[in-house]
């Protein structure tokens, strides 16, 4: 590696390095020289419909990966992109952006350059909101350096971050790239031996108790931290809404989602009944709360994320999620009452689902069928609304395979989620559960699918409009236009699809959707409108009281 280099070649660089091998965005004229060393990189570019579509596959391709990336073209690209970019703040997944922009010396020229909204400096200003780290690249001296921190802070805090690039900049010359400094974080040693001895006798004294994680433990990658607790320790474990399939949910000592009363009875006694609940890698969201019907007593809480251990009304600053982990797994299993493994026979055999051939589908029944019908392969991923709701019952078989944005709750998510999930994991093949309204957001993505050769398969559950809506609120705004999902094969020159309306016809398109690898499959499921799974009826009164709409 020479001494100098240019800025671009610098970013790329770092990127490959992180280990990206897809980016994903749509060019325009500020961008489209950063995109030709993007294209003679080892990196692939994929070309999506909408720069909103490419934010989506970026963060699916990050919960997948450990990192994604976008590269889009100034203010009409980068804003597109940004309500996928906010979900990925609030839902913590690390996604780098990379936006052109007008060059520098074009600026000094003249001022009403195209794109432009208030000043050069508004997208960067804007993206500083939902951001860990942003930079303007501006200055070949500091370039390097500030592509360092942003690309070291996601990493570090598993967010989002912004990079702009003047177009001018792209072949300016700085110093070559130097190792990347290890990501450290530490523990101060004397708050982390405090907490986890506090914590450890809490939990030794209590009568009974159950661990809570969520989703940090994946994106932390500290499944395998995890997993050693659960079994040294032989304590039950629950999973978050958001954290669905942190664990194998066919682990035995998986008690099932908690999500207050919006969940399933037997995990909500399961935890609430808990005299110690240790909450690992979990940000408590409304969605997660069951909307704070949720009964967790915080004198009986321990609950340690990336950001503070917290037992019952104290924290604990610098104690690493980590360290706090396998400092507690030692203390449980060592000294007086050490816990022990205990041995848990579940019974992981599925009920049989005996489809009734002329019964129309219901929500509830379509995500019981759907539970045999996932496999080793199966990566799902869920959309809002019942997609959502529905699928908390549907059991993950590995870790991690489960992508919602279940707590931003952003429709239109699934299906560009679920083409970034697979561009680097073929061995995956996404099934894609998606409501009717948010599939006409960002349905188009398919188009990307055929265009890269992915095969998601893809329910669009169609109950003719905005369900979760009317269990809130019923009006005129929650119809929706029906379309023919089923025939976007014929629009995409790609693909099958079919409409089915009884458990029947479902069947048939099961087996078919399954053999057709060559492309994507799409299955319009005819739903009754007023049709929802229990949770989301539970969800809806609670939503319409605190919105003061419940009559
Ligand atoms: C981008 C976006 N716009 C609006 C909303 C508000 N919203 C929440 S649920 C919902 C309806 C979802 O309809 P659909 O995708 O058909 O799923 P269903 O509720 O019918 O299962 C809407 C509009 C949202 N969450 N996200
Ligand atoms: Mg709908």
């Amino acid at each position: 590696m020479p001494k100098t280099t240019t800025i671009g070649k610098y970013l790329i660089h770092r990127l490959e390095e992180a280990g990206l091998g897809h980016v994903f965005g749509i060019p325009g004229d500020y961008v489209l020289s950063f995109y030709d060393l993007l294209v003679a990189s080892k990196m692939k570019v994929i070309g999506t419909c909408t720069e909103l579509g490419a934010g989506f596959a970026a963060d699916g391709y990050a919960r997948v990966n450990g990192l994604g990336c976008a590269c889009v073209t100034y203010s009409v690209g980068g804003l597109n992109t940004l309500n996928a970019v906010a979900g990925a703040y609030a839902e913590k997944s690390p996604l780098i952006v990379i936006s052109g922009a007008p060059g520098l010396r074009e600026r000094a020229k003249a001022q009403l350059l195209h794109h432009k909204i208030r000043d050069f400096h508004t997208q960067l200003q804007i993206y500083e909101k939902v951001t860990v780290a942003s930079a303007a690249l501006e200055d070949a001296h500091t370039a390097p350096r500030q592509i360092d921190e942003c690309i070291t802070e996601c990493l570090r805090q598993k967010r989002p971050v912004y990079i702009e690039l003047p177009r001018d900049m792209v072949d300016a010359s700085c110093s070559a790239p130097e190792p990347m400094p290890p990501i450290t974080g530490a523990s101060a040693p004397k708050p982390l031996k405090e907490a986890v001895a506090e914590a450890a006798a809490m939990i030794k004294a209590a009568k009974s108790a159950v661990i809570l994680a969520g989703v940090e433990i994946h994106r932390f990658d500290l499944q395998d931290h995890l997993l050693d607790l659960v079994h040294k320790t032989g304590l039950p474990i629950a999973a978050t809404l958001l954290g669905k399939s942190v664990i194998s949910e066919r682990h035995p000592q998986y008690v099932g989602i908690y999500e207050g009363a919006m969940g399933k009875e037997s995990a909500r006694l399961i935890v609430e009944k808990a005299e110690a609940i240790l909450i690992l890698g979990a940000f408590l969201t409304d969605i997660d709360l069951g909307i704070y019907t949720a009964q967790l007593d915080e004198a009986r809480t321990i609950a340690a994320n990336s950001e503070r251990v917290t037992i019952k009304h104290h924290h604990f600053e610098a104690v690493q999620l980590a360290d706090f982990i396998k400092g507690l797994t030692r203390a449980l299993t060592t000294g007086k009452k050490a816990l022990k493994p205990t041995r848990i026979k579940r019974n992981l055999e599925l009920k049989p689902f005996r489809p009734q051939a002329k019964k129309p589908c219901t929500v509830a029944r379509f995500f019981e069928r759907m539970n045999s019908y996932l496999d080793e392969s199966s990566i799902v991923v869920a959309d809002i609304g019942d997609s959502l709701f529905g699928s908390a019952d549907l059991t993950i078989h590995r870790g991690t395979e489960f992508l919602s944005p279940a707590y931003y709750t952003a429709m239109g998510f699934a299906v560009p989620a679920a083409i970034g999930a697979q561009a680097n994991r073929t061995d995956l093949r996404p099934i894609v559960f998606v409501g009717d309204g948010a599939f006409q957001m960002t349905g188009m993505e398919l188009s990307t699918a055929v265009k890269y050769g992915l095969n998601p398969i893809v329910f669009v559950l169609n109950n003719k409009g905005y369900t979760t809506e009317r269990y809130i609120h019923e009006g005129p705004y929650n119809d929706i236009h029906e379309w023919a999902y089923h025939l976007l094969p014929q629009i995409l020159r790609k693909g099958w699809g079919c409409e089915v309306r009884t458990e029947g016809e479902l069947e048939e398109a099961l087996v078919t959707a399954k053999s057709h690898t060559q492309s994507f499959s799409i299955i319009n499921v005819h739903l009754d409108k007023m049709d929802r799974s229990k949770a989301l009826e539970r969800l809806g009164k609670k939503l319409s009281q605190q919105a003061g709409l419940s009559k």
